[in-house]
């Protein structure tokens, strides 16, 4: 194999595939080598070559069932495989279609079917992680990815450490040795790529520390010290205590049912969050009950209202009509779509209140083609650095920083699911690594018919993914 790969280096060194001199990386930085195998569509020997040289890491090649290629290059040689082979090939494209059917995976696939990636280089491993969560999201399950070039620039490492096995016909070290050992390249040129290399590992390392985010790994008891919001302060306090980050969503239509609910979820909880514009029998009696559970069990009351009107509005909704909601409420939920005006609103509509409020943004929804993308997920995360009332944020994924705000995760059940209008699902432990603080568990538990011990599941889960996100 070793002199078939020093042959196979030459070769790309002559057609050109391997470049040496300086250059410049898409994000602007100098690079004294520069691969292409995009040219190899013209050297089809040497595709076939290179494809065949890949295909021999396979460590399981009678069980693969789909050969995934990532565009552009290593679709050849993807192609090249699946016709040796006779196996069938995906394509997961750069960009979904924005019209038809918005497909991001072309082929013909089941689940449970068993895939390998086929990529020609491989740097921060990025682009093949990006294929690996659309593979799974479609249940493919990933072999392993068969790379012809790892630059060894922190990418074996970011796919290991997410359980994706890799392979590479070649590291750059071991190309730059091939190369001199040909004659191909003088020592001062070997000698400038490998510096290079050390340097550029280095400054991989010092990226790495920079993007680790420390919230996670931060305890909820430290992280109660760098809350702004008092009532952050609490659910912090309360998480600590009651070992707990169960937020119960009790979606019921009666007010009895709820309070039952309440009492034997209660000491199980930090928060009970409701729709109060779904009971059917909605009463101050039912909130003075509610409140005395609240005080009785510690936990707080969370009215998800998704206020999203201007100012004025939101502040008449937050404190008059039929509900009152800021007289009981100690946190509620808030669409950020207006804009910062609609949090002046609320304060305003909390001027009769002496109890402490908070709310939550919600920057990121849990169902299927939710509108917060992008901009609008920017635009939210600073309406929240900007206001003492905000306790965090409604998300799916660890998008702030900042250990005293807290992020709040719906979509959660034992197994990964979706319902029938759109509600999408993960797991207790996946939503904590994901960074969850808070997580909202609804059906889950209201649906279960042992509800006791559906409870004590999903906060027993919750917790222990916790325990483990810290270390
Ligand atoms: P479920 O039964 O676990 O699907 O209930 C989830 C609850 O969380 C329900 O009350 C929703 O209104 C709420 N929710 C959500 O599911 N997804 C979101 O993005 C937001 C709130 Br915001």
């Amino acid at each position: 194999m070793k002199n078939e790969l020093k042959e196979l280096a030459v070769s790309l060194f002559d057609i050109d595939v391997v470049k040496f001199g300086s250059f410049k990386t898409k994000v602007g930085l100098e690079t004294p080598i520069y691969i292409d195998f995009r040219v190899l569509i013209a050297h089809r020997k040497i595709l076939k070559q290179i494809s065949r040289a890949l295909w021999k890491l396979s460590s399981d090649p009678d069980n693969v069932q789909q050969i995934c290629g990532v565009p552009y290059a290593a679709l050849s040689m993807a192609d090249v495989i699946a016709d040796d082979t006779e196996k069938p090939m995906i394509m997961r494209r750069k960009e979904s279609k924005n019209h038809g059917t918005k497909k991001l995976l072309e082929g013909v696939y089941a689940a449970g079917d068993k895939c390998v990636i086929i990529e020609d280089v491989v740097t921060s491993g990025t682009s093949i992680l990006e294929v690996v969560a659309d593979l799974k999201n479609e249940g493919l399950e990933i072999i392993e990815a068969l790379v012809i070039m790892d630059r060894e620039q922190g990418g074996r490492d970011n796919l290991e450490k997410s359980g994706v096995n890799i392979k590479s016909l070649f590291t750059l070290t071991e190309m730059m040795e091939y190369l001199l050992s040909a004659d191909k390249i003088d020592q001062s040129t070997y000698d400038k790529v490998i510096d290079y290399l050390k340097t550029n590992k280095a400054s991989v390392k010092i990226q790495e520390e920079e993007k680790k985010n420390t919230r996670l790994t931060t305890d909820f008891l430290s992280r109660s010290k760098l809350a702004k919001n008092p009532l952050a302060k609490k659910i912090f306090e309360i998480m600590n205590e009651k070992e707990t980050t169960l937020c119960l969503a009790a979606d019921l239509t009666s007010a009895d049912e709820i309070i039952k609910l309440a009492e034997i979820a209660g000491p199980h909880i930090a928060v009970l969050k409701i729709h109060v514009n779904i009971i059917d029998d909605f009463s101050q009696i039912f909130i003075k009950q509610l409140k005395s559970l609240s005080l009785k069990y510690k936990f707080l009351i969370m009215e998800d209202s998704k206020f999203g009107d201007i100012g004025n509005t939101v502040s008449h909704q937050y404190s008059k009509g039929v509900y009152k909601i800021a007289e009981w409420a100690d946190l509620i939920t808030v669409h950020p779509v207006a804009g910062p005006g609609i949090i002046d609103g609320l304060v305003a509509g909390l001027n009769d209140i002496s109890e402490e409020r908070g709310i939550f943004l919600v920057t990121e929804m849990s169902s299927k083609g939710a509108l917060t993308t992008g901009s609008y997920i920017e635009q939210s995360l600073s309406m929240g650095d900007n206001s003492k009332l905000v306790v965090g944020h409604v998300c799916q994924s660890d998008l702030f920083k900042n250990p005293g705000m807290i992020q709040l995760t719906p979509g959660v059940k034992l197994s990964k699911d979706s319902d029938d209008l759109g509600q999408q699902y993960n797991t207790p432990e996946s939503v904590v690594n994901c960074g969850a603080d808070l997580a909202v568990v609804g059906r889950g538990i209201t649906q279960a018919t042992d509800k006791i011990s559906a409870i004590i599941k999903y906060k027993d889960q919750l917790w222990s993914a916790y325990k483990n996100r810290l270390s």
